[in-house]
């Protein structure tokens, strides 16, 4: 499947600057005036795309609306990150058209995804293929996607689901341990995946300080994705700035040696 615009654009950010934060913007949050606070306060610090997605309490309609939100206040790419088919909206940029791939249930693996392709297809909206990995604790997404979430101290695991992941095609993995995670994924599970997959690494779930991204930047991650911090942060701008600024220099460092990341 021939690589789009967003993706593509992922890809040159990456080379540039080693390394991205994304904003999560849950539609089970309803209140205009504090998404447009949080999309203010991401836009100052730079962050460098959005994603749109919640695993429970997501009206279709509150979605279209923070698209159109976003529309409104940034250039930068919105991606969707569904919990479902009925999630997929139009006028967003791209879709992280995932596969929860260590899910008990094929729903979750093949089935949302066949009820979905034709709505994105409809939509024009841009897939980049992505393998989602839950890792422990795995927290809501974990529950309702039936999913066996994989321990911290196992990451042989996590790297043996992203390998298979990156074999099946998909162009992106992303570790996830859950929003609001009490614990985020481990750094030693990103180095060990690291080592296994050339495409990107998104860690999300319980990252909520500049020196955790930066752990897990410095292990291996590409991308950072943090929602609760912003909901929950009484200055959005300052607290993401600090963590972009982490982030960034943390993922300079591996700009002056080969990056290693498969070719678009
Ligand atoms: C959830 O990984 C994301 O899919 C973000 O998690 O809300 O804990 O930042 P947080």
């Amino acid at each position: 499947m021939r690589v789009g615009r967003v993706e593509r654009y992922l890809h040159q950010r990456l080379e540039r600057t080693g390394a991205l934060h994304f904003t999560l913007l849950d539609p089970e949050h309803k209140e205009e005036d504090k998404i447009r606070t949080i999309i203010d306060g991401a836009e100052k610090a730079g962050t460098d795309a959005y994603l749109i997605g919640g695993s429970l309490g997501v009206v279709q309609s509150v979605a279209v609306h923070m698209v159109k939100l976003l529309r409104s206040m940034t250039t930068k790419p919105i991606i969707l990150f569904p919990g479902n088919a009925d999630a997929v909206t139009h006028m967003a940029d791209a879709i992280f058209f995932h596969s929860l791939l260590n899910s008990r249930n094929p729903y979750w693996i093949s089935g949302v995804q066949a009820l979905g392709a034709p709505i994105v297809r409809e939509l024009k909206i841009e897939p980049i293929p992505m393998a989602y990995i839950i890792m422990e604790p795995g927290g809501t997404a974990s529950f309702m996607g039936d999913a066996k979430p994989i321990p911290n101290e196992k990451p042989d695991i996590a790297a043996a689901y992203a390998m298979a992941g990156q074999y099946m095609g998909m162009r992106i993995i992303y570790l996830e341990a859950g929003s609001g995670a009490k614990t985020p994924v481990n750094p030693r599970v990103v180095e060990i995946v690291r080592k296994a997959v050339e495409v990107p690494i998104i860690v999300g779930g319980g990252i909520r300080s500049a020196s955790e991204a930066k752990k897990r930047v410095r292990a291996g991650a590409d991308i950072i994705v943090t929602g609760t911090l912003t909901e929950q942060a009484t200055d959005v701008e300052k607290a993401l700035t600090s963590m972009i600024k982490a982030i960034k220099s943390e993922g300079k460092k591996r700009l002056k040696g080969s990056r290693g990341l498969l070719k678009l």
